[in-house]
């Protein structure tokens, strides 16, 4: 029998499948991997007895996606919240997000939520002008009023779903209009004391509709690019990809746009927008620091993707790759003069 873990408690994972759910414990093969094992993962069961709604988990499948923060596999889209004000707009929060997504190559879908406070007719303005050009879906919808709701209910539909954004933009609220049983905690915003605190905690799968399933805990909060090297960060920016597509590669491979000559990003500033721009300068700050600790300890890991026309291919591990033809008779070469 095939499920989903949907949540995870101590020594008890439950799964759902076509049969209803069941309350599982995992094999003993299956201790060794027991931390990385997460919600969202795919599994076999094998049932104690027919009646039993308890089993063990004896299989876990190969993962489709898998995000770090929270642990969860196997999810179609991550919804990013944001709040057109109060609290304010924050682009660089958002861009970190929306370059999340790109690096664990999940969908994202823009959602800015409480379109009903009024007088922010130039914020919605910028959002599409900057938005629109790089194909992201963009909603606007109000928790409070039930504008766009129906739009937002449509996009859950038949998928499992991670809502991000900072606290009190609204995300709960959100599930709560598509949802009302569900009654989610919402806090106010003024409410809240620490920066960055959030309501929902746990991470847990929850079944709003029969195909619509999201994870209330906010993904990715408080993260930083700082596990990847400055010339990768690119890649996460689709305008980049965009401008070299229309003028060419820029004159030095390893360019990280910043003031290189012959950059075609710094030649053609009118192509991404400032806040963007400003985003993945910080990111690119952040790497630095990745590089400078890993050129400090020696431990130089490789990137795990790079960009090759446009599109992101998995690299191969050093350990996994065959060594080339080329090396190979250049260790021979060397053999023989020595
Ligand atoms: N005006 C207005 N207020 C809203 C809207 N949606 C949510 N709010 C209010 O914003 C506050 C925060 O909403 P929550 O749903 O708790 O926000 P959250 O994103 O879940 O926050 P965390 O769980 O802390 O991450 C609450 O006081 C809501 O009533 C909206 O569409 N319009
Ligand atoms: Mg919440
Ligand atoms: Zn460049």
């Amino acid at each position: 029998m095939k499920g989903q873990i949907f949540k995870i408690h101590s020594d008890f994972y439950y799964v759902n499948t076509a049969q209803g759910d069941y309350e599982c414990k995992i094999r003993d093969v299956l201790k060794k991997r027991k931390g990385t094992i997460v919600v969202g993962d795919f599994v076999e069961l094998e049932q104690i007895n027919d009646n039993s709604k308890q089993a063990f988990v004896s299989k876990v499948l190969p993962r489709e996606s898998y995000i770090p923060r929270p642990k969860v596999a196997n999810i179609n889209q991550v919804i990013i919240v944001s709040a057109i004000k109060e609290p304010d707009l924050d682009f660089e929060q958002l861009n970190r997000y929306l370059s999340f997504c790109e690096y664990y190559g999940i969908h994202p879908v823009l959602c800015f939520n409480k379109n009903d406070l009024e007088g922010e007719e130039e914020i919605i303005a910028g959002i599409k002008r900057i938005y629109e050009p790089l194909e992201y879906p963009i909603l606007f919808t109000s928790a409070l009023e039930g504008n766009g709701i129906k739009e937002f209910e449509k996009i859950l539909n038949g998928k499992i779903t991670v809502l991000c954004g900072s606290s009190g933009v609204g995300k709960s609220s959100l599930i709560n209009a598509v949802c009302p049983d569900l009654n989610l905690k919402t806090k106010q915003v003024s409410e809240k004391t620490e920066r960055g605190t959030h309501t929902t905690r746990h991470c847990e799968i929850i079944t709003l509709k029969k195909n619509s399933r999201i994870v209330d805990t906010p993904g990715f909060s408080q993260l930083r690019f700082d596990f990847l090297m400055p010339a990768d960060v690119g890649a996460l920016f689709r305008e980049i990809a965009q401008i070299q597509n229309k003028y060419g590669q820029c004159k030095f491979s390893d360019c990280i746009h910043e003031h290189e000559t012959g950059c075609k990003i710094l030649e053609h500033p009118e192509m991404m927008d400032e806040t963007r721009y400003n985003s993945y300068l910080q990111f690119v700050k952040e790497a630095k620091e990745y590089k400078k600790q890993v050129t400090y300890s020696g431990k130089k890991t490789e990137s795990r993707f790079k960009t090759v026309h446009n599109k992101e291919i998995t690299k191969i591990s050093s350990k996994k790759r065959q060594i080339s033809r080329r090396k190979n008779n250049q260790d021979i070469d060397k053999e023989i003069h020595e």
